[in-house]
C-alpha cells in the first residue's frame, strides 16, 4: 500500500474504506484522492470535517464545448504575451511571482493582492461599450465570462447540496448588507449578475448565496515550470515543488466561494526519471495543496489535477484553510473565478470621492482664479486622503503596471484620465491650502490646527512618493509613473508653524 506523509495513496484502499465510511469513500472518490484504510480510520472525521468544504469536479463532467473554449483563450492569451509576472510586496521586500497573471473580470472592477492593485481586462457584458484589440482578444474574454456563469450555477449547486448556502452567523447580515449595496451598483448588467436586482431586497438566504457565488472577476495563472528552476520546496509534509507558496486568497466577499479551472498541457513528452515517487505525489502531474490554516499536525491534502480539472473553495475553506499549488512538469495555466470585495476598489467608488473632494475647490466667475471654498480642517483633511487615495491606490498601481491593459482594450485609459485631472486639481488645493496657512493675517492656532492635522497625510505622501521613485528592483518601470506625472510634483514643505510651498 502506498502511503504519503499527507494521505494521497493507493486505489485498493476504497473498498476498505467503503465498508467502514461509505460518505468518506465517496468524498475521497469525487476528489480522486485515496486514503489509506489504517489512515482512514483517523483521519475520517478530518477529512468529513476538515476537507468536506474542497470540491473537484473531474474535466469529464464539465461540457466539452466549454473546455474547449477557455483552452483556446489561454492559448490565445499566452500567444499575445498577455500574462504578467507581478511584482508584489511581501513582509516589506519587492518580489517577482514566479507566477504570471492577468486580471479579467466586470468593468471598472480591481482586485489588490499583496500591495498590488490590479485592473480587470473587461469581459463583455451588456450595457458596456468595449473595443477589444482583436477579435481574438474578444473570443478569450467572451470564453471566460461563460466559464464564470457556469462555474457559479455549480458552485450555487454545490453549497446546496451541502447545506452550506444558508446564513450561518448573524455578523454575515451586516456585512452581506454593504457587499449587497456594492454589488447592485457595480453589476446590474449581464451575465450571471444579471438578475441580481430580483434578489436585492428583502435580505435572506437567496440574496446571501447569490453575494457569495457571483464572481466578478477572475485572476488568471500561468507558469512554465521548465522557465523557473528555482521553485521553493512545500516546507511542511514534502510535497515537492510550488509554484504558488500557502497562502489565503485575500480580499474576497466573506464565505465566498473561490472556483478554479485548471488547465496543464499535458500530452506532450514528460521526463520519466522524475515521475512518480511511491513516498509522495507525482512530481510530473500539477496538483493543488490544502491544510488546515496555522497547523501543520493535521495531514494536508495533495490533490491531483488533470487537464480540465475544476476546483471549488467553497464558503469559509479560504479563511480556515490555506492552499498552494504544487507544479508539475508541463506548463499550466489556471483561471480562479472570485467574489472580490471591492467596495473602495472599482470606478464608482474612487470617482465618489474624487468628487467629494473637489467640491471644496472653487471658480471665481470674473477672473477665473481657483480658491478654496472652505478652510475647515476636517473638510481639508479628507481632500488630503483623499488625494493620498487617488495617487497611491489608483494612478501610481495603474501605470506602473505600464502598458500591459493596451494588449486588451484601451477601455482603461479613457477613466485613468479623467482621475489624473482630478489629481491634478488636488495637487493644486494642496498648494492653495499651503498658501493659505502662511499668509500673516492667519490666527496661529488656527494655522497650528490645520497643520497638526494635515501633517501625517503630507508626510505619508512624501515617504510613499520616495518609495515609489526610489524602489530598487524595478526602478526602470517606475520611471514609467514620473515620466507620466511629468516630473512637476509640486514640492511641499511644511513644518509646525511654519509652511512653505516651492515648485
Ligand atoms: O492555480 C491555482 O490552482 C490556484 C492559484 C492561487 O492559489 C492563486 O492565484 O491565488
Amino acid at each position: 500500500m502506498l502511503i504519503d506523509r499527507y494521505g494521497v495513496l493507493d486505489e485498493r484502499a476504497l473498498p476498505a474504506i467503503d465498508g467502514v465510511c461509505p460518505m468518506l469513500a465517496s468524498r475521497v472518490r469525487s476528489l480522486g484522492v485515496l486514503l489509506d484504510p489504517q489512515l482512514c480510520l483517523d483521519l475520517q472525521a478530518l477529512a468529513v470535517a476538515k476537507y468536506s468544504k474542497l470540491i473537484l469536479k473531474k474535466a469529464d463532467q464539465i461540457p466539452q464545448e466549454l473546455h474547449q473554449g477557455v483552452q483556446e483563450a489561454f492559448l490565445t492569451l499566452r500567444k499575445h504575451g498577455c500574462f504578467f509576472q507581478d511584482l508584489v510586496r511581501i513582509k516589506g521586500k519587492d518580489l517577482l511571482t514566479p507566477v504570471s497573471r492577468i486580471l479579467i473580470g466586470n468593468p471598472g472592477c480591481t482586485y489588490k493582492y499583496l500591495n498590488t492593485r490590479l485592473f480587470t481586462v473587461p469581459w463583455p457584458m451588456k450595457g458596456f461599450e468595449i473595443k477589444y484589440f482583436s477579435p481574438e482578444i474578444f473570443a478569450a474574454c467572451k470564453a471566460l465570462i461563460k466559464l464564470n456563469d457556469y462555474l457559479h450555477v455549480e458552485t450555487v449547486q454545490a453549497l446546496q447540496e451541502q447545506n452550506l448556502s444558508e446564513t450561518k452567523e448573524i455578523e454575515d447580515a451586516a456585512v452581506t448588507d454593504r457587499e449587497q449595496d456594492f454589488a447592485t451598483f457595480i453589476t446590474g448588467k449581464g451575465s450571471v449578475l444579471e438578475d441580481q436586482s430580483s434578489c436585492y431586497a428583502p435580505r435572506n438566504d437567496c440574496t446571501n448565496l447569490k453575494l457569495r457565488t457571483s464572481y466578478n472577476l477572475t485572476l488568471l495563472n500561468y507558469m512554465d515550470p521548465l522557465q523557473m528552476l528555482h521553485l521553493k520546496q512545500e516546507p511542511y509534509f514534502g510535497m515537492g515543488k510550488m509554484a504558488v507558496s500557502w497562502h489565503h486568497d485575500e480580499n474576497l466577499v466573506k464565505r465566498s466561494t473561490v472556483a478554479v479551472y485548471s488547465y496543464s498541457c499535458e500530452g506532450s513528452v514528460i521526463d520519466t526519471a522524475d515521475k512518480q515517487d511511491p513516498e509522495g505525489r507525482d512530481p510530473a502531474v500539477w496538483h493543488v495543496g490544502l491544510k488546515v490554516a496555522w497547523d501543520i499536525k493535521t495531514p494536508g491534502l495533495a490533490i491531483p489535477l488533470h487537464q480540465g480539472d475544476c476546483y471549488f473553495m467553497l464558503d469559509d475553506l479560504n479563511m480556515t484553510h490555506q492552499h498552494c499549488v504544487l507544479a508539475g512538469l508541463q506548463p499550466r495555466f489556471s483561471s480562479t473565478h472570485r467574489v472580490a470585495e471591492c467596495s473602495m476598489g472599482t470606478l464608482e467608488y474612487i470617482f465618489g470621492k474624487c468628487n467629494i473632494a473637489l467640491q471644496n475647490l472653487q471658480t471665481d466667475s470674473n477672473s477665473a482664479a481657483l480658491s478654496l471654498k472652505s478652510l475647515d480642517v476636517a473638510i481639508l483633511k479628507q481632500v488630503e486622503e483623499i488625494h493620498n487615495e487617488v495617487e497611491f491606490e489608483w494612478l501610481r498601481q495603474f501605470w506602473f503596471q505600464g502598458k500591459r491593459y493596451r494588449k486588451f482594450t484601451d477601455w482603461w485609459f479613457e477613466p485613468i484620465a479623467k482621475l489624473e485631472e482630478f489629481w491634478k486639481k488636488m495637487e493644486l488645493m494642496t498648494s492653495l491650502m499651503l498658501c493659505e496657512v502662511r499668509k500673516e493675517k492667519q490666527a496661529v492656532e488656527q494655522r497650528n490646527n490645520i497643520v497638526s492635522c494635515l501633517l501625517p497625510h503630507l508626510s505619508e505622501r512624501e515617504e510613499l512618493r520616495k518609495e515609489w521613485t526610489t524602489s530598487m528592483p524595478l526602478k526602470d518601470k517606475r520611471k514609467t509613473w514620473t515620466e507620466r506625472m511629468n516630473l512637476q510634483l509640486p514640492r511641499h514643505k511644511i513644518c509646525q508653524g511654519n509652511c512653505t510651498a516651492s515648485q
